[in-house]
């Protein structure tokens, strides 16, 4: 028997945790692990505070935008509060004082640009509030700058799509499509440092050290080179064009440009970012052969061969065509072998697929569930007619919720919550899948 749920205890208990993890000015991702405020949890943690509150949801954005770089990057750390027991602290980043740099302390990578999206359906269900309309035209040339530096400052061949110089900003930090990169990095002059996240979380259920070492590894490249775009793109040794990011991109790209004609604002630069993205997606991404999307080495000049849930990205995207798409569900999400679920593996979506060596249930980014993951994959399902496909996994999504609560990620075999508690992130996309009309 499939567990009813209670829509009304599912938004009470996602108000209750964010509110537990309000700083004021920011939210942390969670109460103890992450002390600081994340670019891409902000996003959708301002979405979640907008079902209760619209003054605190623009007071998330306007903390995360104060820290935006002066070349228009928005970083991924935020101390607001200076160092904490979070590991990497803010000077370990050496990026106070760039001329190209913020005014708040922050890490020197960024994340995947959701904002654009949240603001835009933060704006939807507020259109005629005057405060979110005076919040509109206050962040949306800041959202443009942030855009137009990934798809330029980050362009190494022309294609204007983004390439990322650390696995942190794909946000899926230890995924086995980037550690077949980072296996090939051997570390050298590695600064000494002590990891903090084994502290709150088992550490089997976190980046392995020799992850953890490469992590470090390329902060230092970074900070060696004052984090200097030209520079990085010439010669870092992490250099990736990522399926979802660039999926995500696109969609905040199309939502920019919805946000713009609102505003009566210049359509055109978003428009080319919107087109261009178009012409040279699938080229760059996608293989024929497995029928599925592979991310790119853009050092090396080769696709990453490591199926990933970020296969279903482009649907959210807009970006692969009918056929591609029924492919996608044909031959790997209705697959259990990758997938679907099958023995002993109830859940979907597992990061990884589960034939891939790779996949590990319980290892962060390596294979278990992420609400975030679901939410997008769902949200393609939808887009594109698969609709009780979009509804099961809807339905499991709120399953998981409440039978394991908020937590970071799950186990995609019986569903065990994993990592971190009370999750800000897995609260604010609670709210989102609810707000779903799938019935
Ligand atoms: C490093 C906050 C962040 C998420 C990332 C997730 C994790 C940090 C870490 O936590 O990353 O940025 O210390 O592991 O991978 O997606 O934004 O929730």
């Amino acid at each position: 028997m499939q567990p009813m749920v209670n829509l009304d205890a599912l938004r009470a208990e996602a108000q209750r945790v964010l509110q537990l993890n309000n700083r004021g000015e920011f939210t942390t991702p969670s109460p103890h692990q992450y002390p600081h405020q994340w670019n891409w949890d902000a996003a959708f943690i301002a979405f979640g505070w907008a079902h209760f509150d619209l003054a605190r949801a623009h007071t998330e954005i306007r903390s995360l935008l104060r820290a935006q770089w002066r070349n228009g990057m928005v970083p991924h750390i935020i101390y607001h509060h200076g160092a904490s027991d979070y590991f990497p602290p803010p000077e370990f980043w050496q990026t106070q004082g760039l001329a190209h740099g913020g005014d708040i302390l922050s890490s020197g990578l960024t994340q995947p640009p959701v904002l654009a999206t949240m603001v835009r359906r933060i704006h939807e269900r507020f259109p005629e509030d005057a405060s979110e309309n005076i919040f509109l035209r206050e962040v949306f040339p800041k959202l443009v700058a942030w855009h137009r530096w990934l798809h330029t400052a980050r362009d190494v061949d022309g294609t204007g799509l983004p390439c990322l110089i650390h696995p942190w900003e794909s946000g899926a930090d230890n995924s086995p499509r980037w550690l077949t990169l980072l296996d090939q990095i051997t570390p050298f002059d590695l600064p000494a440092y002590t990891r903090r996240d084994t502290t709150h979380v088992l550490a089997e259920e976190r980046p392995r050290a020799q992850d953890y070492e490469r992590f470090v590894f390329l902060i230092d490249r970074g900070r060696r080179v004052q984090w200097n775009d030209a520079e990085l793109l010439a010669t870092h040794p992490f250099l990736v064009q990522d399926v979802m990011f660039c999926s995500i991109l696109h969609r905040a790209d199309q939502d920019l440009l919805a946000l713009a004609k609102t505003l009566n604002a210049d359509t055109r630069e978003i428009e080319a970012w919107v087109e261009k993205t178009r012409s040279v997606f699938n080229t760059r991404f996608w293989n024929e052969e497995r029928g599925l999307y592979l991310d790119y080495d853009a050092r090396a000049g080769a696709p990453i061969p490591v199926n990933t849930c970020a296969t279903f990205a482009p649907l959210y995207a807009g970006l692969a065509t009918n056929f591609q798409a029924a492919r996608l569900l044909r031959d790997h999400y209705e697959n259990p072998r990758e997938y679907a679920p099958s023995a002993g593996s109830k859940f979907r979506v597992p990061s990884t697929a589960k034939d891939e060596p790779g996949y590990a249930p319980r290892r962060y980014w390596c294979g278990p569930i992420w609400m975030l993951l679901n939410w997008l994959t769902a949200q393609g399902l939808e887009d594109y007619g698969f609709r009780a496909q979009a509804q099961e996994l809807q339905r499991q999504s709120f399953e998981l919720l409440q039978t394991h609560g908020i937590r970071e990620y799950y186990d995609p075999r019986d569903g065990s919550g994993l990592g971190g508690k009370d999750f800000a992130w897995t609260a604010a996309l609670a709210l989102a899948l609810a707000d779903m009309n799938l019935e």
